[in-house]
């Protein structure tokens, strides 16, 4: 029968429990939730008494950073640690990283580094092997020590991690002054769940991480919504219930051999002259430019085909116009926006992005509605390039374009030819089109049928000159229409004789331009011209 134990209890029974071992460790996994493999795991002080049975660390912790016994106790700990990993080098496992928690109290002692390194040095395990948890509220004594502490554990080589983040001990600044090398956020914090504020502070936290370039692991996930919420704002790293409680050494080393190790990566890798720390920087030249440019900008990222935007500049919200902030562009996903097919052309071009490593084009409609503007559809043109990457996740750089306009023109161009080409069936015209980049004309019906042309004319227009429907007299003649409409001509037209009937036709083209303004097509049309019969 378990009995909770008072302070005196507990400070009367510390150095036999210390002796005997009623202090141990459990281990915790912490989980890649994307991939299934473990990352490391925790190890957390347990107190179990033979006679009064199991106690709650939050009795016994308190007890001990009150009774100055914290630091013996996690010295200890440390010494267990030590112990259990050289214990699973030994027997040929593959040890994990094992992050210790250090007492906001023994960051006070003066020789805590040095006593925790002489323990790992005497039981040779390697520093990768063990990663220091310091907790925000170590800063409530004050930076310079807890600072001072950090830049020993890091000299030692220790992988440091940021305990607790999200408590509210002012994260924002702690994280600022801290060089942590891994943040660990606490979901016990939002118990309101994520929905709502909860879920947006979470993901805040979690961008800003990114742009730190420092990777976080969230603690306390208890259900799967909870973890493939942390996965939808990219965070991968997951430690809690949901995946396993803190376990006895035996059952661990179980775990372990059931488990694949993979090691921490940071969230992202800026490639070649980007630097993260300048890019995110609100000072530094990078955002300067970033801000200040010219056009619509953005930095998204892209993983499981999914976008993620992170940031937009103030042009890219003019761009857009739809009177919508940029607040309203990061939050959700962006692809809701598009149509169907642009969500293919989008993606299928951020992907020949990553292939070519290179700038990509593509131009997608989007549907935006907003309170004030209603619904509209726009076209934006976006010139995509990879600047950075982190296992599959990347991070893209756009510049965006609204090209709607243009395009709502260049689709009544053609949709005016297309319906000029029906009634030319109709009538008594014979019609066809050229494509100057290929040199092929598509003939109308009636000239396929009447000129014997096939559906698609290669070598145009020397093809018709060499089968006779074009004679040789006016060759010079249609060579310069074809060559002032190559050059931009809107029009050109004249009277011409065909075949060797030399029968007169009048012949139009109209020009086709594509969104630049470059000459694409040109539609040809023909009338037999009626001479009036003299009377
Ligand atoms: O397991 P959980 O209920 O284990 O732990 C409760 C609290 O005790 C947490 O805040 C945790 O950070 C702290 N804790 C767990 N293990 C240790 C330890 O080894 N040393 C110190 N100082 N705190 C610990
Ligand atoms: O050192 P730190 O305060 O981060 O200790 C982690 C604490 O969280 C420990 O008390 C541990 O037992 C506890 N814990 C681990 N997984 C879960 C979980 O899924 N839910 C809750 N509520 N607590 C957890
Ligand atoms: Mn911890």
């Amino acid at each position: 029968m378990d009995k909770r134990m008072t302070e005196e209890e507990f400070v009367a029974s510390f150095d036999e429990a210390l002796d005997k071992g009623y202090i141990f460790a459990l281990y915790q996994p912490q989980m890649n939730h994307t991939t299934g493999r473990m990352i490391g795991a925790e190890a957390l002080m347990r107190f179990k008494h033979p006679e009064y049975g199991m106690q709650y660390p939050s009795d016994f912790i308190p007890v001990f950073e009150q009774n100055d016994l914290i630091y013996r106790a996690d010295v200890y700990l440390f010494e267990q640690i030590c112990i259990f990993q050289k214990k699973c080098i030994s027997s040929g496992l593959t040890p994990v990283p094992v992050s210790f928690n250090i007492s906001r109290y023994d960051i006070f002692e003066k020789d805590y580094v040095e006593a925790i390194e002489a323990i790992r040095k005497k039981h040779d395990v390697p520093v990768r092997l063990l990663r220091a948890e310091i907790t925000e509220s170590s800063a409530v004594g004050g930076m310079e020590t807890v600072s001072e502490v950090l830049k020993k554990l890091h000299t030692c080589g220790y992988v440091v991690e940021m305990d607790d983040f999200g408590s509210g001990y002012s994260s924002l600044n702690v994280l600022k002054d801290l060089e942590v090398d891994v943040i660990k956020l606490d979901m016990n914090f939002f118990r309101g769940g994520v929905g709502g504020r909860g879920g947006l502070i979470i993901s805040s936290m979690v961008q800003m991480s990114k742009w730190l370039n420092t990777p976080v692991i969230a603690e306390g996930v208890e259900t799967i919504e909870q973890a493939e919420y942390m996965k939808s704002i990219g965070c991968n790293y997951i430690q809690g219930y949901l995946y396993s409680k803190p376990l006895t050494e035996e059952a661990f080393i179980e775990k372990l051999k059931q488990l694949s190790f993979e090691p921490v990566l940071a969230s992202m890798d800026l490639i070649e002259s980007m630097n993260a720390e300048k890019f995110w920087n609100p000072e530094s030249m990078e955002t300067l430019i970033f801000n200040n440019y010219v056009g619509g900008a953005a930095i998204f990222a892209f993983e499981d085909n999914k976008i993620e935007i992170l940031r937009v500049n103030p042009k890219y919200v003019k761009e857009i116009g739809m009177n919508m902030s940029a607040k309203e562009f990061i939050s959700g996903n962006p692809l809701r926006y598009f149509s169907a097919e642009g969500k293919r052309t989008f993606i299928s071009t951020v992907k020949k992005a990553i292939r070519s490593n290179d700038e990509e084009t593509c131009d997608t409609w989007r549907t935006f509605e907003s309170r004030c503007c209603g619904e509209d559809k726009i076209c934006i043109r976006t010139d995509m390039r990879v600047i950075g990457r982190a296992g599959e996740r990347y991070l893209f750089y756009a510049m965006i374009h609204n090209v709607t306009a243009e395009k709502k023109r260049y689709i009544e161009l053609f949709d005016s030819e297309r319906r000029f080409r029906f009634a030319s069936e109709q009538a008594n015209i014979y019609a066809w089109e050229f494509t100057y980049a290929t040199r092929e004309m598509r003939p109308c019906f009636r000239c396929m049928r009447d000129l014997h042309l096939p559906p698609v004319v290669k070598n145009y227009p020397e093809a018709v000159f060499e089968a006779g429907i074009f004679l040789e007299e006016s060759r010079e003649q249609y060579f310069d229409w074809i060559r002032q409409l190559e050059e931009g001509a809107e029009h050109v037209e004249g009277i011409m004789p065909l075949t060797v009937g030399r029968v007169p036709f009048y012949i139009r083209y109209t020009n086709e331009f594509d969104e630049n303004g470059k000459p694409l097509k040109a539609y040809g049309s023909a009338t037999l011209v009626i001479e009036e019969e003299e009377s």
